[in-house]
């Protein structure tokens, strides 16, 4: 069996850089998927996560398995909800969104996810998602009701950070969530980075090869990227 989160702590200790492409079963039609992945598997991507904000019951199922045909890299749910889990992919972020104080999604949603998770194979990696306010309202604050925390204040981002890895989260992403206007600021990310121990996850409003640039330098592992990828595919030849 895989070990996806070994391999990620490998590559981080090459001092590879990771790229996951974020796809949303309710926005990516099974019949697109085969041109999309083949893009994909030509491009730096190393990862797939899957998942969105509101999907479908069985979207999620379905996409999975259409996408684990077409491609060898590793697929992670990356879920909005409990109906997103899927033994079809290899792995789950098990999302704690620990920059909000809404009991569900702290722990609520993952209770309500074990009796699924144990009739399924996939490695769970507990995950400390930060959301950051990016200068519009974002839909993981609509779907959450929660608020995303100020892009001014990088010592508490930095602190809740450490707090989920004292929490034992395996690891954080800093979300601006997705269409952000403003990404997460590299100050932001270095600040985090400095004080931690555990791989770092940003996501959110990254459109151009300058901005995963800019993100990784200042000491991101892995870059999610999704709706620039959605909005034009041959961004992923660019790179
Ligand atoms: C969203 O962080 C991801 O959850 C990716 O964001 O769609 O803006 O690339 P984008």
């Amino acid at each position: 069996m895989k070990n996806l989160y070994q391999d990620i702590l490998a590559s981080i200790s090459q001092k590879k850089k990771l790229l996951a492409v974020l796809i949303d079963p309710d926005k990516m039609a099974i019949e697109k998927a085969s041109d999309f992945i083949e893009n994909v598997n030509k491009s730096i991507a190393t990862h797939i996560f899957i998942g969105g904000s509101s999907v479908a019951d069985t979207a999620s199922e379905k996409l999975v398995k259409e996408i684990k045909s077409l491609t060898d890299l590793p697929i992670i749910l990356f879920p909005g909800d409990v109906n997103q889990i899927t033994n079809e992919a290899d792995a789950l972020l098990f999302l704690s969104l620990i920059s909000g104080r809404h009991p569900d999604y702290l722990i609520g949603k993952h209770v309500e996810s074990v009796s699924k998770l144990r009739k399924t194979n996939l490695e769970v990696i507990p995950t400390g998602y930060i959301l950051i306010e990016n200068g519009k309202e974002t839909s993981v604050q609509r779907v959450t009701g929660t608020l995303p925390l100020s892009r001014q204040s990088t010592q508490i981002i930095s602190d809740t950070a450490k707090a989920g890895e004292l929490l034992g989260m395996k690891l954080i992403y800093l979300e601006a969530g997705s269409g952000a206007m403003h990404p997460v600021s590299a100050e932001i990310i270095s600040t985090v980075k400095q004080d931690l121990n555990i791989p770092l996850i940003v996501g959110g409003g990254i459109r151009n090869k300058e901005q995963l640039d800019k993100a990784y330098k200042a000491g991101a592992d892995m870059v999610v990227i999704g709706t620039a990828f959605e909005e034009d595919e041959s961004f992923l030849n660019e790179l």
